[in-house]
Formats: C-alpha cells, structure tokens, sequence
C-alpha cells in the first residue's frame, strides 16, 4: 500500500517535471539539477561557476534547503537573479520536487536567461528520485565524504550525467583513495565525466566549465 502510494507521488511528479521541461524549452532555458549531500561544496562551486560563466551566458539559480536563505545571499553577490526555496513550508522535504520549481520559475524572467542551475536540498537519496524537468543532472562528492559513497548511493551517480570531486586542495591532509573513488564511479554509471577541481581554491575548475558551455551549446544547436 505504501509502496503505491509512493508510485503515485512520483507519477505526478513526472507529469509536472515533463510541463516543466516544455516551459523551459519553449523559453530556451537550459537546466542543470546540482545534487550533493550537505557541505560538499554545491553553493561555492556555484560561486565560481557564475563568475566564470558570466561573460558568456546569462544564468539564474533556484536554490533549495530546509531553513534559511544563506546561500541565496552568498549567490546573489555573482548578481544573478537568485530565488531561494525553503522546504518547511512543505514539511520540510529533502528535495525540490518539479511543483516547487513551477512556483519558484515564476520569479525569474526566463525569457532573459541562457541557463538555470538548481541547487538541489543536500541530500545523495531523495533528489535523485525527482525529475524536475532539467536538461541535465550532476553530482558533487567531496574528498571527506569517502571514496565508497557511489556504490553506497548508487542511484544518485547513475541518473547523473556528470560528477564533481570537490576539495581536492584538501587531499595533502587526508588518507583518500582519488583512483578508488574514481573507480567506484565509474562501476555505477562508466560514462560519466569526474571533474576533479577545488571550488575553494579554483584549481581544475575549467574542464567543468567547459562541459556545462558544452551542454548548453549542443542544446541551442538541437534547437
Ligand atoms: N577546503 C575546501 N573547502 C570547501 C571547498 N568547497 C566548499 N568548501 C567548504 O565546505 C563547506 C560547505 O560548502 P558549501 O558550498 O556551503 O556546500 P553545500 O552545502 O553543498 O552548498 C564550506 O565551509 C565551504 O567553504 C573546497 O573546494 N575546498
Ligand atoms: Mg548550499
């Protein structure tokens, strides 16, 4: 019964994840869903990506946690328009789900922008059951998380079309196995990208860049 019940929250999802993608085709949006557990970096990549991708495309983020709007605030210095979602309204779920971005997409003039990143609630299970009618997915695992999260989480790296390992200026103080967590990334989902780079410091951040110009020009090409 349960179990049924479940089947039909995500039905509906789907059906408003697919009105969702038409909209933001229509308009020309291209969509990313950011989804990571809390603290691997989501919001300083965001930081840096929106510097660097600012001379070429004009971008908007929705972004999602439980309570308040600190990373709105961080996000709002690139100038871009920010909209912040908090889940408690909605008792405080552990993902946006596609009605949520509906409602927070109004607030941005989609007309406007090139790309639409989403920073998903910080969680490796829940927002990778939730199409929101994005273009394309990614995952970010930081090195103090463990090299063996994708194959405990393996859903998460297998609906994602790219992965970011974060932090790695942290990597001289740690015991982390890079080839392991590569490895373990590569079993779950083997044509994935693994963008290797520090949000904090910069360093490797150009090959992800390079990838999401890439997504968004193939997109606008396909028309
Ligand atoms: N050393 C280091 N710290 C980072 C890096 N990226 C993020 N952090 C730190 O990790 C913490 C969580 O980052 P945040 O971007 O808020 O993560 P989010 O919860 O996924 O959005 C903050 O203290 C950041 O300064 C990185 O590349 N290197
Ligand atoms: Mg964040």
């Amino acid at each position: 019964m349960e179990i049924k019940v479940v089947r039909n929250v995500l039905d509906v999802n789907k059906t408003l994840a697919g009105r969702n993608r038409d909209r933001f085709s229509q308009e020309k949006v291209f969509v990313l869903n950011l989804m990571s557990s809390p603290g691997s970096g989501k919001t300083t990549l965001l930081e840096k990506t929106l510097v660097q991708l600012a001379p070429d495309l004009k971008c908007a983020v929705i972004v999602g946690d439980v309570c308040t709007s600190n990373d709105a605030d961080r996000l709002a210095v690139s100038g871009a328009p920010v909209v912040q979602v908090n889940t408690d309204q909605f008792g405080g779920d552990c993902h946006l789900a596609a009605h949520v971005i509906a409602a927070a997409a109004d607030d941005i003039d989609l007309e406007d922008i090139d790309l639409l990143i989403v920073e998903n609630i910080g969680n490796l299970v829940c927002p990778a059951e939730f199409d929101i009618g994005e273009d394309a997915r990614a995952v970010v695992l930081s090195v103090t998380e463990g090299e063996d999260k994708p194959a405990k989480y393996p859903v998460m790296f297998r609906v994602c079309d790219a992965a970011i390992l974060n932090k790695t200026d942290l990597l001289p103080y740690l015991d982390y196995d890079v080839g392991a967590a590569v490895g373990y990334m590569g079993q779950v989902h083997p044509e994935m990208p693994v963008f290797q780079l520090s949000a904090k410091t910069g360093e490797g951040i150009d090959p992800w860049i390079g990838w999401l110009k890439e997504q968004v020009t193939r997109k606008r090409s396909r028309g």
